[in-house]
């Protein structure tokens, strides 16, 4: 049986990884760090208790800045494949913890590379690491490919730019399997609520039934590639799995702005909406703009009337440096691994939205019952 340690099994990618390899036959481990309350929402329903089952997943505390942790963890699992997906992935929050994060991102990537030499398993352990669209930041050309040069514009972005070459650095000095998956933004139900796919379908499913009015967000112009995390998985592994360690960009081939796909989640739930067409994207001037105005109405006609403003633009979303356009080209993966991914960008939209509509049914139930959320100590 193969064996497999995912670091961050407890995000998104993680959560999507562990149950595709499970699916696939492997012995999943995964780090996962300690909290005070409960974050493995996203992996439960993998998990059994090992005093009544013959488990094939097992959770292990640890961290990316530990790296004695790391070694025995190692030591202790013996995998056949890292997937090195933890990191602090916010870009924004990245400006707040620079420091912090290009220890976790840039220099965690090392600690594991080092963790798998110290323990002689250089030629046994596959190592794939999770590389981003970020590292190419402003634009010197589109699509951006496996040869398009980088130029990171935030500490996120400049911490996976050391993580990306201690990669290709340890393949070339001492033969080992060691691999970038260069993953443009993939996103899904399971997506963390503050990226700005899942903050807008959140949003878009409340202010439908009427339990928010307004949507506050940064720049609207921006430009992405996005895909679905469900086949993005697949194309890590795909990666582990070829004869040669090489390193690859997964993406769609699409770009939309933001403020398509805010109308693209409106339009989801029958709300049609326009833009006002004032520029938005004024930085470090208080401005409170309207922009997408409510034209046609749908799921809940009672929720909403015409002309309401439901997104508006915030400055303090806006980052010190910007990453304005990013579309991706993923000829070599379609080529070379054979991967086609299964969702376009309509997919996406309404398995984010109708699932995050479910979600919110709940809460819209509870204040129809008389519920406070609310909690108190006093
Ligand atoms: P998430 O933010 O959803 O998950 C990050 C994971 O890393 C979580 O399990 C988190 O733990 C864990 N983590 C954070 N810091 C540490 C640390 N110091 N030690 C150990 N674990 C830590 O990210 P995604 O699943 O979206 O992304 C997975 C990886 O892919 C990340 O490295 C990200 O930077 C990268 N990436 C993501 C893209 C995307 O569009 N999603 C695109 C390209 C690259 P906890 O749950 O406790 O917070
Ligand atoms: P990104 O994702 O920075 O591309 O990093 P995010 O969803 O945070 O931002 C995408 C774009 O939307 C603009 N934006 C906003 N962003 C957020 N978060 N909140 C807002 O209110 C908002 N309004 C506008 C941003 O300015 C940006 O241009 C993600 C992460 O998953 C990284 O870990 C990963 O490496 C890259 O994708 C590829």
């Amino acid at each position: 049986m193969k064996v497999a340690l995912i670091t961050g099994v407890t995000g998104q990618d993680g959560a999507y990884l562990a149950e595709f390899l499970l699916k696939k036959g492997y012995f999943v481990h995964g780090l996962k760090r300690r909290s005070s309350l409960f974050n493995t929402e996203r992996i439960d329903h993998l998990y059994q208790d090992q005093h009544e089952h013959a488990v094939r997943f097992k959770l292990h505390f640890g961290d990316l800045t530990d790296s004695t942790n790391l070694i025995r963890i190692i030591q202790e699992t013996q995998p056949d494949e890292i997937y090195n997906l933890a990191a602090m992935s916010h870009v924004q929050v990245s400006f707040e913890m620079p420091e912090y994060t290009a220890n976790a991102d840039g220099i965690g990537t090392l600690r594991l590379l080092e963790a798998v030499r110290i323990l002689g398993l250089e030629k046994k352990t596959k190592i794939y690491q999770a590389s981003t669209s970020e590292l190419y930041g402003l634009v010197q050309a589109v699509p951006q490919s496996e040869t398009t040069p980088f130029y990171p514009r935030s500490p996120y972005a400049v911490a996976k730019l050391y993580g990306y070459w201690i990669m290709v650095n340890y393949r070339e000095a001492y033969g080992m399997f060691a691999t970038n998956g260069i993953l443009f933004n993939h996103e899904s139900p399971l997506r963390g609520e503050t990226f700005v796919t899942r903050k807008i379908t959140r949003a878009a499913a409340k202010i439908a039934l009427g339990l928010q009015n307004c949507l506050y967000l940064g720049n609207l112009s921006a430009q992405r590639d996005w895909g679905h995390a469900k086949d993005y998985v697949e194309a890590m592994w795909l990666i582990l799995q070829q004869e040669k360690a090489e390193d690859y960009v997964i993406a769609t081939g699409v770009t939309t702005t933001v403020r398509e796909f805010v109308k693209m989640s409106f339009a989801e739930l029958g709300i049609d909406v326009e833009f006002s067409g004032k520029d938005e994207h004024e930085k470090g001037v208080i401005i409170d703009v309207d922009t997408d105005k409510v034209i046609a109405l749908g799921l809940n006609d009672a929720n909403l009337k015409l002309g309401t403003t439901i997104v508006r633009v915030d400055p303090r979303y806006f980052r010190p440096t910007e990453v304005d356009l990013l579309l991706g080209d993923p000829s070599k993966a379609k080529k070379q691994l054979g991967w086609e991914p299964k969702y376009d960008l309509a997919m996406l939209v309404e398995d984010m939205v109708q699932a995050d509509l479910l979600l919110m049914r709940k809460d819209e139930y509870l204040k129809k019952g008389g519920f406070n959320t609310l909690n108190s100590f006093e």
